[in-house]
């Protein structure tokens, strides 16, 4: 019983101690035939929600990988017009965005987002 309290009372306090969690960061990619932009290229490490708005004719996705790490994540195919999110946790560096369909990264629907601190 008192273990039981003395928990409580541990999982209060830290709950306080946490820091109000801020806001995702968003960034939106724009995919076209065949480029991606970003609406900034520069972003806080933390939560960030990237919007894949496909404002091309074609079908495109969203591959998202930390230079140097192994891990990929990534959006399936968005159709013309269409968008989606994807929510990451993002630690500090650099970013590779590429579209995988077909060629299109080699044609040019890749970019690089940067993590600050
Ligand atoms: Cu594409």
């Amino acid at each position: 019983m008192k273990l039981a309290v003395l928990t409580g009372l541990l999982g209060l306090s830290l709950f306080h101690a946490t820091p109000k969690a801020a806001a995702p960061s968003r960034v939106q990619v724009v995919a076209r035939e065949y480029s991606f932009s970003l609406s900034r290229v520069r972003v806080h490490s933390g939560a960030a929600v990237i919007e894949l708005a496909n404002f091309g004719q074609d079908l495109h996705d969203l591959r998202v990988q930390r230079i140097g790490a192994k891990h990929i994540a990534g959006l399936g195919v968005v159709p013309a017009g269409g968008r989606a999110d994807l929510t990451l946790k993002l630690a500090p560096g650099r970013y590779s965005f590429w579209c995988s369909v077909a060629n299109h990264r080699q044609l040019g629907m890749k970019t690089t987002l940067v993590v600050t601190r």
